[in-house]
């Protein structure tokens, strides 16, 4: 059982009216939210056939980003660990997110130093190391801080760089089985992924690197069929989703969940 790809439980956030206000590095129009609410409603369903238990968190208006719950916190099989975003309009979403955390698991930590900041979406958990990439929102302090927060767990922190101008180091890639990653190739070309088994996504698709392996299904934006018919070929069970409205917001599949199987 590969504990970094099973997953007894999920959480979602609903998108709030105030969503066309997220944030964007480009501005390519607002996000419409009928739309992001159908896509988020395939989102959850797909997450709830593979079995899990899926908590879907009511809308906050106050936090135009919250439906990216990722960013809030680092879930582990022993507890979680609540992050301390480095956007500012986005701190308070992982107070917010905590006493959720605290319904779940019976140890949840959190990043406090004042000068550590860090996002879920510069992390990945892997089955024997957790990568973090240094980002415009995740620095050197807050990688050090969850490096000894989760070390009487076990668990190995490796500091990577997310690629410049890009978001969060997970926009760039994610795990597909306990041995590979799908990558673009302005990450994997950085060696980040040496002993892994890599799928480069085709050029002129990487916005389809952020994807998510849910159980037996791999969640994938829709609209990329290089990179569908490749991981189709290599054997992976896949989903397409809707992603046009996140996308315009610089969010991609695994922003919409914090993915967990409490010990
Ligand atoms: C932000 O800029 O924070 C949001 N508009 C998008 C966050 C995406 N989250 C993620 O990749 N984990």
């Amino acid at each position: 059982m590969s504990a970094s790809i099973r997953f007894t439980h999920a959480i979602t956030r609903r998108p709030a009216a105030s969503i066309i206000r997220g944030l964007r590095a480009v501005d390519t129009g607002s996000p419409d939210l009928t739309r992001m609410l159908d896509h988020h409603a395939a989102y959850v369903a797909a997450l709830r056939e593979t079995g899990a238990t899926v908590v879907e968190l009511p809308p906050l208006d106050a936090f135009p980003d919250s439906v990216f719950v990722e960013d809030t916190a680092l879930c582990l099989p022993e507890g979680a660990v609540v992050m301390r975003p480095g956007a500012p309009s986005r701190l308070g979403e992982a107070a917010e997110m905590a006493p959720n955390l605290a319904a779940l698991y019976r140890e949840v930590m959190a990043i406090t130093g004042p000068e550590s900041f860090i996002e879920g979406g510069d992390i990945l958990v892997t089955e024997r190391e957790i990568l973090v990439g240094r980002s415009a929102r995740t620095n050197a302090a807050g990688i050090a801080e969850l490096a000894r927060l989760v070390a009487p767990w076990g668990h190995k922190v490796r500091e990577v760089h997310t690629p410049p101008g890009i978001l969060h180091f997970k926009t760039d890639c994610s795990l597909l089985d306990a041995e590979t990653i799908l990558s673009t190739t302005r990450l994997s070309a950085s060696g980040c992924f040496a002993g892994y088994r890599i799928i480069d996504v085709p050029e002129g698709e990487e916005a389809a690197a952020n994807t998510i392996r849910f159980n037996d299904l791999v969640l994938m934006p829709a609209g990329f069929p290089r990179t569908r018919d490749l991981l189709d070929a290599a054997g992976y069970q896949v989903r397409e989703i809707g992603n046009s409205e996140c996308a315009k917001l610089d969010g991609g599949m695994s922003c919409l969940s914090l993915r967990f199987t409490p010990a």
